[in-house]
C-alpha cells in the first residue's frame, strides 16, 4: 500500500484516484478549484462518466480517498492535469509546471513522480527533470519519474483505465518498473515499458494517426461531393479489402485530444511534420465547408430568409463535451448569415448560442442540419418533424440518420461527402 497524491481531478484524475484509493492505496487528490474539492469530499462528482459516481463515492466513503487544494507528502505523485492549446496552436504547459512545482518542497528520497498528462515530446526529460533536479533529488537513483499516458475515450473511462493496454516510459529503466510494479495492482492489459520519450510519442502518434485517416476520409468526401458520387460507397466498397480501413468523412475534428495533440508535433517539427499539419488544417476547414454546403443547397431549394435547425452541438454522438467541437465554428458561421436555432438533448448551453427545446427548434424551419450523432435522433419521426417544418430539408453531416425515412416523409436529404442524393447503396452480387 502506498500514499499517492493526484495532481488534478478532472476525467483523467478523479477516476485514477478512486481506483488507486479502491485497490487499497491511501489517496488525496488535488485541484486548484475549491469547488471541485467539496464536491468530492461530499460524495459527489462534477463530471459525468458512467460508473464514476459510484465508485468515487465509495473511495471517499472507505477513507482511502480525499480531495484537498495543496499536495500532502506522499510516496508517488501522479500529475494529471490538463496540456490545452494556446491560441497560436502551442502547447500550454503551466498547468504541468505549476503541479510539478507544486510538490518540489515536499519531495523526499524514494518517491516517484509520474506524468499522464498528455504532453509534447521531450517534456519529461527537458521539462519535469530539469525542475526536480532543483531540489538536489538525484532523478532515477533518488526519486523515479516517468510517463504514463492516459488513453482512454470518455464514456469508457473506467473499464478502459483497467483493460487498456499501458505504456510506460521511464527516465531510467528502473523508473519505469517502479512504476509498472503500481499500476500492476490495477490494470488488467498487458503494460509495456519505454524511455519516457517514446511515450509521449506514441500516445501522439494514436490520435495523430486518426485525425490524418479522417483528414482523408475528409478529402476524399471532398473529390466525392465533386463527382456527384458517395464517399460512404467508396468507402465500404474499399474497406472490403482486407488491408484498408478508411476512416469517415463529418462535420470536422473535436474533442480535446485529436484535434489537440497533432498540433504538439507541429510546434516541435514545423517543417517536418507536414502531413500531420495539413491534416489538421483539413479537418479545421470541415465545419466552413459544412456551412457553404448548407447555403448552397438553400439557395438550390429556393429558400429566402432561410432559418435552420442544429441537431447536435457535441464533439460527437451521445456525449455533452463541447471541447472543440465543430459545432462550435458552424454555429458562429451559420449565425451571420440564417435564422439559427440550436437543439441537443444532451447540453444545456455554453455553444455561443441559446439552446431550444425540440418542437422550437423545427418550428418554421427550412432545414435540420444533423452535426452530432445522438443515438436520440434516430427515434424522431419525419413526418412528425416534417409537419412543423416551413421547407423539409435534412443535411446530415453523419451520415446517421436513414435517409429513406427522411424522403418517404417528402424531405430533401444530402449528406456530406456525397454529391448523390440518396446514399448508401448495400447492392451486392
Ligand atoms: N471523427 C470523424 N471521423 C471518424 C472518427 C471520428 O470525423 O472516422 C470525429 C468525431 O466525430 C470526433 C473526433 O473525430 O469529433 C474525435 O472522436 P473520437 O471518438 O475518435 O476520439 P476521442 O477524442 O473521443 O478520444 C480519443 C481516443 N483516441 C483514439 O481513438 C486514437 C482515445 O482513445 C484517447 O484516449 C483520447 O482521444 C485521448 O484522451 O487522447
Amino acid at each position: 500500500m502506498k500514499t499517492i497524491c493526484v495532481l488534478g481531478l478532472g476525467y483523467i484524475g478523479l477516476p485514477t484516484a478512486s481506483l488507486f484509493a479502491t485497490h487499497g492505496h491511501k489517496v488525496v487528490g488535488v485541484d486548484v478549484n475549491d469547488k471541485i474539492v467539496e464536491t468530492i469530499n461530499a460524495g459527489e462528482i462534477h463530471i459525468e462518466e458512467p460508473g464514476l459516481f459510484t465508485l468515487a463515492r465509495a473511495a471517499v466513503g472507505s477513507g482511502n480517498l480525499r480531495a484537498a487544494s495543496e499536495p500532502a507528502v506522499s510516496d508517488v505523485y501522479i500529475i494529471c492535469v490538463p496540456t490545452p492549446l494556446k491560441p497560436d496552436k502551442t502547447c500550454d504547459l503551466h498547468y504541468v509546471e505549476e503541479a510539478t512545482r507544486s510538490i518540489l518542497p515536499i519531495l523526499k528520497k524514494g518517491d516517484l513522480i509520474i506524468l499522464e498528462s498528455t504532453s509534447p515530446p521531450g517534456t519529461t526529460r527537458d521539462v519535469l527533470a530539469p525542475m526536480l533536479a532543483g531540489t538536489g533529488l538525484d532523478i532515477g537513483r533518488d526519486i523515479h519519474l516517468a510517463h504514463c499516458p492516459e488513453r482512454v475515450l470518455p464514456g469508457r473511462i473506467l473499464k478502459e483505465l483497467i483493460e487498456n493496454p499501458r505504456i510506460i516510459g521511464g527516465i531510467t529503466p528502473e523508473s519505469a518498473e517502479v512504476t509498472a510494479e503500481l499500476y500492476k495492482g490495477l490494470v488488467e492489459g498487458p503494460i509495456y515499458l519505454t524511455d519516457c520519450t517514446t511515450a509521449e510519442l506514441a500516445k501522439i502518434m494514436e490520435n495523430t494517426y486518426r485525425d490524418v485517416n479522417i483528414a482523408l476520409a475528409n478529402e476524399l468526401g471532398h473529390l466525392c461531393e465533386s463527382l456527384g458520387i458517395s464517399a460512404w460507397e467508396v468507402i465500404e466498397l474499399a474497406n472490403k479489402h482486407p488491408r484498408v480501413s478508411l476512416h469517415s468523412p463529418g462535420p470536422g475534428v473535436g474533442g480535446h485530444c485529436i484535434s489537440v495533440d497533432p498540433w504538439f508535433l507541429v510546434e516541435k517539427f514545423p517543417d517536418n511534420a507536414k502531413i500531420i499539419h495539413l491534416s489538421r488544417q483539413t479537418n479545421d476547414s470541415q465545419p466552413e465547408h459544412v456551412v457553404n454546403r448548407a447555403m448552397q443547397i438553400l439557395a438550390d431549394a429556393g429558400v429566402k430568409k432561410p432559418r435552420v435547425t442544429i441537431f447536435g452541438v457535441s464533439y460527437k454522438g451521445n456525449v455533452d463535451d463541447v471541447r472543440e467541437s465543430p459545432a462550435l465554428e458552424i454555429i458562429g458561421m451559420l449565425n451571420e448569415k440564417v435564422d439559427l436555432v440550436v437543439y441537443d438533448p444532451h447540453v444545456k448551453g455554453g455553444v455561443g448560442h441559446e439552446m431550444s427545446n425540440l418542437e422550437e427548434s423545427v418550428t418554421d424551419s427550412d432545414m435540420i442540419l444533423i452535426v452530432a450523432d445522438h443515438s436520440d435522433f434516430r427515434f424522431l419521426a419525419p413526418e412528425e418533424l416534417g409537419r412543423k417544418m416551413r421547407t423539409k430539408i435534412l443535411f446530415d453531416t453523419r451520415n446517421f440518420l436513414d435517409p429513406r425515412r427522411f424522403r418517404e416523409a417528402g424531405f430533401d436529404v444530402h449528406t456530406i461527402a456525397s454529391g448523390k442524393i440518396e446514399t448508401t447503396s448495400k447492392a451486392r452480387v
